[in-house]
């Protein structure tokens, strides 16, 4: 392959319903879509930047100008054999991982269209069909929340995410385990807690949740492997796990049993891969994260969650909980049983939609040599 042109896209997506985390509410995404033109095909990507910088440093607007100013300019004319090669080429960059994992995913979209491959299969995945959870924001009331809980039950969802943080976290993970004693929950703090919270965490460890997900700083490990040994629900990593490396270090520490794996956040699917390995060998589990994204990055996530150390639930569930158009076709769905059933056609197996794309399009560049 050798890259001619990248075409960046700023597209606006209303969310059917506000998201809100432990660091903010948002109502619509800004979303970077990518597209690489090579041979004559094109292939596309979703840098899963959001719009500030509250889970990690990087925004949409640092991924335009990453990619813009460092990315293209390492990757434009030249001959690529395997996108695998993608990553080395911009580890001079340091960090700015979303930015690079936007761009390297229409790279391996691209590759796997050229050959006629579905992408699960050039990534090296085997599961045919990936089991599916559901993440449920912080809402303005717990009898919204149960509702929600019993909607997405009702679907199929083999797993509830709560988010939580100081003030919605005790009472309402008690309240929910009363309503469904039953269910596989989990809560993610996004950060919220500190090791000074320690009475607070360990008092969850009665509700037998399947995990908490990322309690302490965004950037930590140690606290974490200390808070680990202090609780006996597992703890997963989110924000901390920005690589490969990171995940041997956390592993090597104790700061966790399960790993979150994000796409953008890990830099593409090359190092999600090693990531992915890496965890198989030393038996940790692994699911497949979610940041919003529009179906394009939800393509790519379902892929991703083919390889076989994707053994818990992801939250990656259908499009129309997200959007009520996606842009792709079809959107994504869920089965009754809590599946989504991986895609036979080449590429990330959906259509991007290029019209309902046009039309939604705030902002476009087209980055040649
Ligand atoms: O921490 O997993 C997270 C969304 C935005 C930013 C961070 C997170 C999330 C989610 C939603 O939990 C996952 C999804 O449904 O896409
Ligand atoms: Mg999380």
């Amino acid at each position: 392959m050798r890259a001619e042109k990248i075409e960046l896209r700023e597209v606006r997506l209303p969310l059917v319903h506000f998201f809100e985390t432990s660091f903010h509410r948002i109502h619509r995404r800004r979303i970077l879509l990518t597209r690489v033109y090579a041979d004559g095909q094109a292939g596309y990507g979703e840098c899963t930047a959001p719009e500030d910088p509250f889970y990690s440093h990087e925004t949409i607007d640092s991924a335009w100008h990453i990619i813009r100013d460092f990315i293209a300019p390492q990757l434009l004319g030249r001959t690529i054999v395997s996108s695998s090669e993608i990553s080395p080429l911009l580890r001079r960059i340091r960090g700015h991982n979303m930015a690079k994992g936007g761009v390297e995913a229409a790279f391996w979209d691209l590759e796997a269209r050229i050959k006629q491959l579905p992408l699960w299969k050039l990534l090296g995945g085997v599961e045919r069909e990936v089991p599916c959870g559901v993440s449920i924001g912080i809402q303005d009331s717990i009898e919204q929340l149960l509702e929600k809980i019993t909607t997405e039950l009702k679907a199929g969802y083999r797993r509830i995410k709560i988010k939580i943080k100081p003030g919605w976290d005790y009472d309402v993970i008690e309240r929910v385990r009363r309503e469904f004693p039953e269910i596989n929950l989990m809560a993610d703090a996004n950060s919220a807690y500190s090791l000074e919270d320690l009475e607070l965490l360990r008092s969850l460890d009665g509700f037998n949740l399947m995990m908490i997900e990322q309690p302490l700083a965004h950037d930590d490990l140690v606290d974490h492997a200390e808070l680990q040994r202090q609780l006996r629900t597992p703890i997963c990593l989110d924000e901390s796990i920005r690589h490969a490396e990171d995940a041997r270090k956390a592993v090597a520490l104790g700061s966790c049993r399960i790993i979150n794996v994000k796409l953008g956040r890990v830099g593409g699917h090359a190092e999600a891969r090693r990531l992915h390995d890496f965890c198989r060998q030393n038996g940790v589990p692994l699911w497949c994260g979610g940041m919003l994204e529009s179906g394009v990055g939800r393509a790519h996530n379902i892929a991703m969650s083919s390889l076989p150390g994707f053994t818990l639930p992801g939250d990656v569930s259908a499009s129309k909980r997200y959007y009520q158009r996606d842009i792709i076709k079809p959107p994504v769905e869920v089965t009754p049983r809590g599946t989504i059933v991986l895609p036979d056609r080449p590429g990330i197996g959906y259509e991007p939609d290029l019209e309902w794309i046009d039309e939604l399009t705030a902002r476009r560049e087209v980055l040649e040599l």
